[in-house]
């Protein structure tokens, strides 16, 4: 019998390379060296139990080093191989205050933003989390990149992807060519091709939000999950948003997170965490909105810019947005 043939990451990368005539290799390397850094940060979330690191800065390990908190230790290790990739001239990180130059090279055509392990909340307790990235073009042409290369709106990504370190490892990424999904397999230590070209349910029957916060939501978010209860949809939050994403995506639904009284910009950050997972959700043919205007769209004018966020299933998206804008008009 024909065994089915593996295309690992990497080829999979070169193959869709080749299909676009000008690409000079720097985003397929870039690519691939994110891959091989999650590969290295899923080991070490794999073991985290193991050798007791996870949620702890502040103590020693055997040898006497400091023992990293998990998501710095993520952070760090998607930075250094970055910074030795040279095909990027530099990157931004929600863990970090301010983007960071690589100033070897400066010449780079590309620029990545990452929440190197979202879910924080989540880390301590053995739950799915994930490393959520952004590929943009860089707006300057020459010397080292400003600020202005990052602040840039989500439909000038370039790729976007997240991997999440569930009950298996999986790598998830576009390039605005189709959306595809990758397992590791432990064993040979590569991404394999497991879910070729997503594509998102149009509707579905699971909400994902923090009902905890109810009374604290705008009334038309209020409104919604009224309507999604009274529907008998089912409530599923894992409070990763790469975890809940992720399972919209394949499952179908929809996941937000709107202002609260205390977040009136919302909680999740536009530039680390929206704007990918809004690009994979949209190439997937979702949708992904603020609760009135395309994610996307957003012009950012901060690195750590926040904004509410309602993303999946189209006709659930837009459902919540008919929501949101009838009680908007209520109130005026
Ligand atoms: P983090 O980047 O510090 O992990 O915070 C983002 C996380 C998301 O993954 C998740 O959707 C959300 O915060 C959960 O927040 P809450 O606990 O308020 O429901
Ligand atoms: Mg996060």
């Amino acid at each position: 019998m024909m065994q089915n043939k593996i295309i690992s990451l990497d080829e999979h990368i070169i193959r869709s390379q080749r299909n676009l005539p000008y690409a000079s290799g720097e985003l397929s390397s870039l690519l691939r060296d994110i891959g091989l850094a999650s590969k290295i940060v899923s080991r070490e979330v794999n073991k985290a139990g193991l050798v007791d690191i996870a949620g702890r800065a502040d103590v020693e390990n055997q040898s006497g080093d400091d023992v990293q908190k998990l998501d710095m230790l993520a952070n760090d290790l998607l930075i250094s191989c970055l910074r030795n990739s040279g095909e990027c001239c530099g990157i931004a990180s929600e863990e970090e205050e301010d983007f960071k130059t690589i100033d070897t090279h400066k010449f780079s055509k590309y620029v990545v933003l990452f929440d190197p392990l979202d879910g924080s909340s989540n880390i301590d307790v053995n739950v799915s989390i994930g490393t959520i990235f952004a590929i943009y073009r860089r707006k300057t042409f020459d010397g080292e990149c400003t600020k202005y290369d990052f602040l840039q709106k989500g439909v000038k990504q370039v790729a976007a992807g997240y991997v999440l370190y569930g009950s298996s490892t999986m790598l998830v990424y576009t390039t605005g060519r189709g959306v595809n999904g990758f397992t590791l397999d432990p064993s040979i230590g590569e991404f394999c091709l497991s879910h070729p070209n997503i594509e998102i349910p149009k509707s579905g029957k699971v909400y994902s939000v923090n009902q905890g916060n109810y009374n604290k939501y705008p009334r038309g978010a209020r409104a919604y999950i009224d309507h999604c209860m009274n529907s008998g949809y089912s409530l599923r939050y894992i409070g990763s948003m790469v975890a809940d994403v992720h399972r919209t995506l394949i499952k179908g639904g929809i996941f937000f997170y709107p202002a609260t009284k205390s977040k009136p910009e919302g909680k999740l950050r536009l530039l680390y965490e929206c704007n990918p997972l809004a690009m994979l959700i949209e190439g997937a043919g979702g949708k992904a909105s603020n609760g009135r205007d395309r994610i996307l769209e957003i012009e950012p004018h901060e690195l750590h810019q926040r904004t509410p966020v309602f993303m999946g299933s189209p006709e659930m998206v837009e459902e919540a947005e008919t929501y949101i804008r009838e009680a908007e008009l209520v109130a005026t």
